[in-house]
């Protein structure tokens, strides 16, 4: 008999990278799939069955975090061994615009979920992940952060999730669940949603060089971030599900890297080099110098006179929009008992993680090249 895992948040990116993580490790996946007014599957799309297929190995239901009579039903159907709790508001700037129904979804949504194994009488059975995060450590306490460095959360976002952090302790403690939480720092990929600042970024820098886009506006150049790849992380978070004892842990690469230290990368991974001026939202980066053999290799010759053109030019301002009413300023995380008790090893380093991210956007890119200039100005308006 095959393990039975359910993943809310299944059409996110760690939800698409885990759901084909377990399905090759033999599972059968239930997701969970919000109704929306269009497809918004393309994620887990090379991954779909059809219905009429017998001995199918994912199944999507739809649901809601926000609806517990809709998560109980599906988890007295599905009866799952494991539970992955990914379906979350995740967008820190979004949080204050939306806080009470990010306090619902991230907060409540996880005593949604942990409160429906217990009546359900599944507390034996079903292991529960929960998916926790560095946002915790908010104002950070001490750097590096570990599992017993005190939270400081600094957005609804984080504050909802420390209610889910707690909430997932508390039911372990009181009910003997195997519930456990995964702190898990930044962790970014291809398939990362185009709002967060990896992907703004690596989209921009790649449109920028096809000559799509003639400049990127950023929020805050100086924060940093622990940056590792989505599928490390997914592999951790069945990792920890494994363990005969439920516990918390950081999951983590232990190098940070600013903003800006990311956008000079993204571009010298194309053969452009970024050179930045100026002091907050006064600051800019110019394109100082092509790496013309790289740029040919990674670009296309074609696109090269129009860049060369370009030098001198400014690629980056800052926009105060992005800032945010309260920062992050630095993460850092020490993920010691992830390696010890997990065995747990990232095995993608910052800059693999930057030339698979430009790899995939440059590709997508070309292929969206129609879009008129301007387009990009619309695209850009919630990032
Ligand atoms: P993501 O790409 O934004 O995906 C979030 C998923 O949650 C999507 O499938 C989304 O569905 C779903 N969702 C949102 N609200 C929902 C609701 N009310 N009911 C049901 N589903 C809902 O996020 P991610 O980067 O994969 O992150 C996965 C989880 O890890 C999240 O809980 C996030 O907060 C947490 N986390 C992420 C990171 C990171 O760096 N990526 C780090 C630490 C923790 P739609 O497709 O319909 O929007
Ligand atoms: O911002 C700065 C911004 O939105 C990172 C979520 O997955 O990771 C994520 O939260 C930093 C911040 O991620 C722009 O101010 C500058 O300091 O990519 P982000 P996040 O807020 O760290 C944690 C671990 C989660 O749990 C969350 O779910 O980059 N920044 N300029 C910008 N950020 C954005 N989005 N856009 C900018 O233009």
């Amino acid at each position: 008999m095959s393990k039975v895992a359910l993943i809310t948040g299944i059409t996110g990116q760690d939800g698409a990278y885990l759901a084909e993580y377990l399905i090759k490790k033999g599972y059968q996946v239930h997701g969970i799939k919000r109704r929306s007014s269009m497809f918004n599957t393309e994620r887990i799309d090379h991954l779909y069955q059809d219905p009429h297929e017998v001995n199918r190995n994912l199944i999507l239901h739809y649901g809601d975090l926000t609806d517990s009579l809709n998560l109980t039903r599906i988890i007295g159907e599905i009866q799952p061994d494991e539970i992955y709790n990914l379906a979350a508001m995740s967008h820190v700037k979004v949080s204050f615009d939306t806080p009470e129904y990010t306090a619902n979804a991230d907060g409540l949504g996880v005593l949604r979920i942990l409160e429906a194994v217990r009546l359900l009488k599944l507390t034996e059975k079903t292991r529960i992940y929960q998916a926790s995060t560095s946002e915790l450590y908010g104002l950070v306490q001490e750097v590096p952060q570990k599992e017993t460095t005190p939270f400081y959360p600094r957005s609804p976002y984080a504050v909802a999730k420390l209610y889910g952090y707690w909430i997932t302790v508390n039911y372990r403690e009181a009910y003997g669940m195997h519930a456990s939480n995964g702190i898990l720092f930044n962790h970014e990929s291809p398939l990362r949603g185009e709002t967060f600042v990896t992907r703004k970024v690596t989209r921009a820098v790649a449109r920028i060089a096809l000559g799509i886009q003639q400049k990127v506006y950023m929020g805050n150049l100086s924060s940093k971030r622990d940056w590792g790849h989505a599928k490390d992380y997914v592999r951790a978070m069945y990792l920890i599900l494994q363990q005969d004892e439920p516990s918390d842990y950081v999951i983590a690469t232990g190098i940070t890297t600013t903003i800006r230290d990311f956008i000079r990368l993204a571009f010298q991974e194309i053969g452009l080099e970024a050179e930045f001026k100026g002091e907050g939202v006064d600051e800019i980066a110019c394109l100082s110098a092509v790496n013309e053999s790289v740029f040919n290799q990674k670009i296309g010759e074609a696109y090269l006179e129009s860049i060369r053109k370009r030098i001198g030019e400014t690629l980056v301002g800052v926009d105060p929009q992005y800032f945010r009413p309260t920062e992050v300023d630095l993460l850092l995380g020490d993920a010691t008992k992830a390696r010890t008790i997990l065995s747990w090893e990232p095995r993608y380093s910052l800059l693999d993680l930057i030339q698979d991210m430009m790899l995939s956007d440059v590709k997508l890119m070309k292929k969206e090249s129609y879009l008129k200039k301007g387009g990009y100005q619309i695209l850009n308006y919630f990032e």
